[in-house]
């Protein structure tokens, strides 16, 4: 495809905008990832040692257990005021993904649209969008290599964070000989990694705990063993003190017992029920998020339903059996 030989045209182009540009805009999706994040933290620091003048937006806030991340404070949420001679967006498959960008972007001279989701509408000015990439951060290494950048340590540290929860430590399938190769590239400035590792994987606030050991204790397997269901009330989070954030993630462990093929979790809130679905190999999730009003990829989807719990997993246990017998 065309778009894929361009790439190294679309690298040569934004290095030359680099060059020749002085403002820059970056921006990241909603609810900001680890690659997100350290992505666009990475890319700040080089274009300030380039002597850019930077400004950093995301609008939701970066999440507590990145803020450990070198100068996680100077991004904003707040739009910006004033013209930028480009803006870079990280991991946006539009610009809307990236929240209320329309009038800031008005305001910049070129737009950089930077992406390993094969869903990119191409948009920017510049567009390098490579699918096969494990992370954005794979993507932006590739940029300072072409540029000679000597990376520092802090930056270091910004995209192997991104990388290693973008391929859940090196676990997910798009992780390649490439991305075991720029980590270990990155590890060679001399980061502490062990440390990084024990704050991003080794580190849960005691409500975490408190709801995952629930959340375990209602552990049911279905279907003959293929399927896992996960359930949580309200009452759980209130005896806790517990917000929904503390149950993110908790959905993984239903795909661990051996035999597993689809693991759901419920999850009471106010006056709805939040639902999670995970699943490996050809079951597609999504589909069945889909006919209840969410959505999300193959392997992992959800949504958001009206009603009381019971009836919620009733009806929802009832489509999942029937795809699993
Ligand atoms: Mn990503």
């Amino acid at each position: 495809m065309m778009r894929t030989l361009d790439l190294e045209t679309e690298f040569k182009r934004l290095e030359d905008l680099i060059t020749g540009a002085d403002s820059f805009f970056l921006a990241g999706h909603l609810n900001p990832d680890g690659d997100t994040i350290g992505s666009m933290l990475a890319i700040g620091s080089v274009l300030k040692r380039l002597g850019k003048k930077v400004r950093l937006f995301s609008q939701d806030p970066v999440p507590e257990n990145l803020r450990f991340l070198p100068h996680a404070n100077t991004i904003h949420s707040r739009v910006p005021k004033g013209k930028f001679d480009a803006a870079i967006l990280l991991e946006c498959s539009t610009p809307a993904r990236g929240g209320a960008l329309e009038p800031v972007l008005r305001r910049c001279g070129k737009v950089v649209n930077i992406d390993h989701h094969k869903t990119s509408e191409f948009y920017g000015d510049i567009n390098i969008v490579e699918p096969h990439s494990s992370s954005t951060a794979e993507i932006v290494y590739r940029l300072f290599y072409n540029m000679n950048v000597n990376m520092t340590r802090r930056e270091a540290t910004c995209l192997y964070t991104a990388i290693v929860t973008d391929t859940g430590r090196f676990h997910f399938p798009a992780t390649t000989p490439r991305t075991l190769e720029i980590a270990s590239r990155l590890l060679e400035t001399g980061f502490k990694f062990s440390r990084i590792n024990d704050l991003l994987y080794a580190t849960k606030a005691c409500e975490s705990l408190k709801i995952l050991g629930r959340a375990l204790e209602s552990l049911e397997l279905k279907a003959g063993g293929k399927l896992a269901v996960l359930t949580l009330k309200a009452s759980d989070f209130k005896e806790f003190e517990a917000r929904s954030e503390h149950s993110e993630n908790v959905i993984n462990f239903g795909m661990m017992p051996p035999g597993v093929k689809t693991a759901v979790m419920f999850r009471e809130e106010e006056d709805r029920v939040s639902v999670t679905f995970r699943s490996r190999g050809h079951l597609d999730v999504s589909a069945v998020a889909k006919a209840f009003g969410g959505g999300g990829h193959r392997n992992a989807s959800g949504c958001r339903m009206r009603g009381p719990l019971p009836q919620i997993r009733e009806k929802v246990l009832s489509v999942l059996t029937r795809l699993l017998g």
